[in-house]
């Protein structure tokens, strides 16, 4: 974030409402173009607090990002503004990359996107001749059954204009969770262990397994029902566990600090899987909407009780130290889990008040940092020494001497070299008709947190935002015959909800935008779960709509 803000010439935001969802690092951009006069792109359908002070503002209609993108390389290789040394020396398939966007003439991106065509080309102005350039983007472009061929649109953008390893570029994602990096980094997904080590891959399988004393065959169930070693086949994300409730591929679910009710699409949908679920633990801090469904609720603590680490979105390991004993019956989230996996192993109540874990030894977090070190190369020298010490670790730290690693793909990538994808538009799964006219799209608001559980709690928050607004475009308004204070009616192919319209330009017009942090109208009850084909992120930014006045 200090890289980016002090370096970058030019900043491109795509799909990021960046002053209002990471306040911080938006008033740092933000600073960045009245002080130092850095160029500064959005590219999103609406009008957020950050093209207030935007040099452009390209307001592009949703899903329509590899077409705006594809056509601004376009017109950079129209001006040969390419960075043709970094292409050559760094990068691999590039021809048939060419023959692509070669498809994507500004006429026609203008006619998908509905940006003018001396938009597109001062853009593209900007990002050939201004350098170093950062992009940064977040869920405006990944909740899309393209989330992953945008973030490669991206990818390609950026090493055509020779922006990749250097201080100042790169492709920045925003994450959104506190420790959303550090829950993937430690294994947190369907296909790896710590740090993106494939559970497919046989070495890393035998590593995992000779650590933790299981067999390192792969997995299998023998007649008493016990597990012997681990799996080598990937799992299900979130979006499949959830309707393999209903198709039998899962049985029973255990939910830490996830509030799906609120936060999956389709709501309506995922209350018929939670009912068919078997089983279902909770482990939570508050009582959810969930809730209502959990066989056992556990209740776990939160940041201000906790110690450990949370790592940023710019990789960094930070400490969190606990402030306040737990409260009531709370319990370290990370010793209910030792706990339960104590007693499956068959530890009698007795004996599970005084230890040892077997297997499970752990008595602090930094125990369990300890054997994150032996396990992953990439967290192998950040310990709870140099962190006290205050030492500002970036993975990877391969070892306790060295420094961390602020900036990647410095020499190389990962892979080596840099591949260009050749990717074409697709357009969103679901499209406005006669019947569902307006796109909808949804997200957050400055003042509240996903479901709201914790902060519709705040009375100072729920006094500035205390109930879910529609923003409706002044031209819908007046043709929905809207005055002050009206409450709409939206629907969609698998929902509705009534909620307060706010009448503002921040949406154009035949697009209204909704949150998800009231249960009385949350926008999940409208969304659908058409995913994305690698990640299985849901579209949650295009849904067709129909709106009423109530
Ligand atoms: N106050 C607050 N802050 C938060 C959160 C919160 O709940 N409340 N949540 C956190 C989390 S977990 C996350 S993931 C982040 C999310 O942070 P962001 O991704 O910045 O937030 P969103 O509201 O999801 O929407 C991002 C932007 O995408 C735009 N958009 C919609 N459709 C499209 C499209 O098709 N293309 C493009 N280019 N843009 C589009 C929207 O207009 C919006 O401005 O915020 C984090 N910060
Ligand atoms: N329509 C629509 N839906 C979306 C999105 C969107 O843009 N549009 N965004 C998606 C995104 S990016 C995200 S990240 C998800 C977020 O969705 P969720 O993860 O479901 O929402 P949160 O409210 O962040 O957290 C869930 C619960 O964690 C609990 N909790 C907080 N801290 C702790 C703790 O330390 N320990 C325990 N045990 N519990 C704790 C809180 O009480 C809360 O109820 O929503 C997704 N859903
Ligand atoms: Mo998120």
């Amino acid at each position: 974030m200090d890289d980016v803000a002090a370096k970058a010439q030019a900043l491109f935001v795509i799909g990021s409402n960046t002053t209002e969802q990471h306040p911080v690092f938006g008033a740092m951009l933000r600073q960045a173009v009245i002080q130092r006069g850095a160029k500064l792109i959005v590219a999103d359908p609406r009008r957020i607090d950050l093209t207030e002070f935007a040099t452009l503002h390209l307001r592009q209609r949703p899903g329509t990002d590899i077409a705006l993108l594809n056509g601004l390389m376009y017109l950079i290789l129209e001006n040969g503004w390419e960075d043709k040394a970094f292409i050559a020396e760094r990068c691999e398939g590039y021809e048939e990359f060419l023959e692509t966007v070669k498809q994507y003439p500004p006429e026609k991106v203008s006619e998908i996107t509905g940006i003018p065509v001396a938009k597109l080309q001062q853009a593209a102005e900007i990002m050939g001749t201004v350098k170093p350039m950062a992009v940064m983007w977040a869920m405006g472009i990944t909740q899309h059954i393209v989330g992953v061929r945008n973030v490669m649109t991206l990818a390609n953008l950026q090493m055509l204009t020779g922006n990749m390893g250097k201080p100042g570029g790169g492709v920045n994602p925003l994450r959104g969770q506190n420790n959303v990096q550090g829950a993937c980094d430690m294994g947190g997904l369907p296909n790896v262990y710590t740090a993106y080590q494939p559970v497919i891959n046989e070495e890393v399988r035998k590593k995992f397994a000779a650590a933790w004393g299981v067999s390192e065959a792969p997995r299998l169930v023998d007649d008493n029902h016990t597990i012997h070693g681990l799996a080598d086949k990937v799992g299900l994300t979130v979006t499949e566990m959830m309707p393999g409730l209903l198709d039998g591929r899962t049985h029973a679910l255990y939910i830490l600090a996830e509030d799906p009710i609120m936060s999956d699409p389709d709501t309506k949908h995922i209350r018929h899987c939670l009912e068919a679920a078997d089983f279902i633990v909770l482990q939570e801090i508050f009582p959810t909407e969930t809730s209502h469904y959990a066989d056992v609720l556990l209740p776990g603590v939160t940041f201000a009780e906790k110690d450990g680490t949370f790592t940023n979105t710019e990789r960094r390991v930070q400490l969190v130290r606990q402030a306040i004993p737990p409260l009531g019956e709370a319990r370290q989230d990370w010793e209910i889990i030792a706990e339960i996996a104590w007693r499956i192993l068959g530890a009698d109540a007795a004996s599970v008040e005084h230890g040892p874990w077997a297997g499970w030894d752990y008595h602090s977090p930094s125990d369990i940092l300890t054997e994150i070190n032996a396990l992953t190369p990439s967290y192998a020298g950040i310990n709870y020494e140099r962190l006290e010490r205050g030492e500002r670790l970036q993975w990877p730290v391969p070892n306790a001497e060295h420094p961390g690693t602020p900036i990647l793909h410095t020499k190389g990538f990962a892979r080596g070299k840099g591949k260009f994808m050749p990717i074409d538009h697709i357009p969103p799964a679901e499209r406005p008709d006669d019947d569902y006219p307006f796109v909808m799209s949804t997200g957050r608001v400055l003042y509240h947190w996903h479901g709201g559980e914790m902060t519709r709690r705040a009375e100072s928050l729920m006094s500035l935002y205390g109930q879910a607004l529609v923003e409706v475009n002044p031209s819908d308004a007046e043709k929905l015959h809207l005055v002050a204070e009206s409450f709409v009616r939206v629907e969609s192919r698998r929902g509705v909800i009534e909620a307060k319209a706010w009448v503002t330009e921040r949406v154009p017009p035949g697009m209204v935008y909704a949150n998800f942090h009231f249960p009385a109208a949350s926008a999940n009850e409208l969304t659908q779960a058409a995913l994305d084909p690698v990640s299985k992120i849901p579209e949650y930014k295009v849904t067709a709509v129909k709106v009423e006045l109530v």
